[in-house]
């Protein structure tokens, strides 16, 4: 298992919905993420900087960011464009972060 974590950008005044649509993710982008070896995925946010911090377990090489071809995830982004700072086909621009510390 791999840890990953990665930063995107949300744009302003929009946390709320955004954690509303988290809170009621699409079940089979959840079955997805998992039988892609994603789990432990937590987003977290900046108030300052509307930042959103991403970490995630991954048992293979991919981070949830890689799923790029799959129909559900390019649904979810085009269903997410309008909160966060997308690339032009509707992704998240996804900064991936160095890991510098780690404790068990
Ligand atoms: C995020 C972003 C990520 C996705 C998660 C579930 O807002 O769209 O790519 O993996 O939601």
């Amino acid at each position: 298992m791999q840890r990953l974590a990665f930063k995107m950008k949300l744009n302003k005044g929009q946390k709320e919905i955004y954690k509303k649509r988290h809170n009621e993710i699409w079940p089979e982008l959840k079955a997805l993420l998992k039988d892609n070896g994603v789990s432990e995925y937590s987003i977290f946010f900046d108030e300052e900087t509307n930042t959103l911090f991403a970490f995630q377990k991954v048992s293979g090489n991919n981070s949830s960011q890689d799923l790029a071809s799959n129909q559900i995830v390019k649904k979810w982004w085009d269903f997410m464009a309008d909160v966060m700072e997308v690339n032009p086909d509707n992704s998240p621009v996804s900064i991936p972060l160095q890991e510098l510390f780690y404790m068990e």
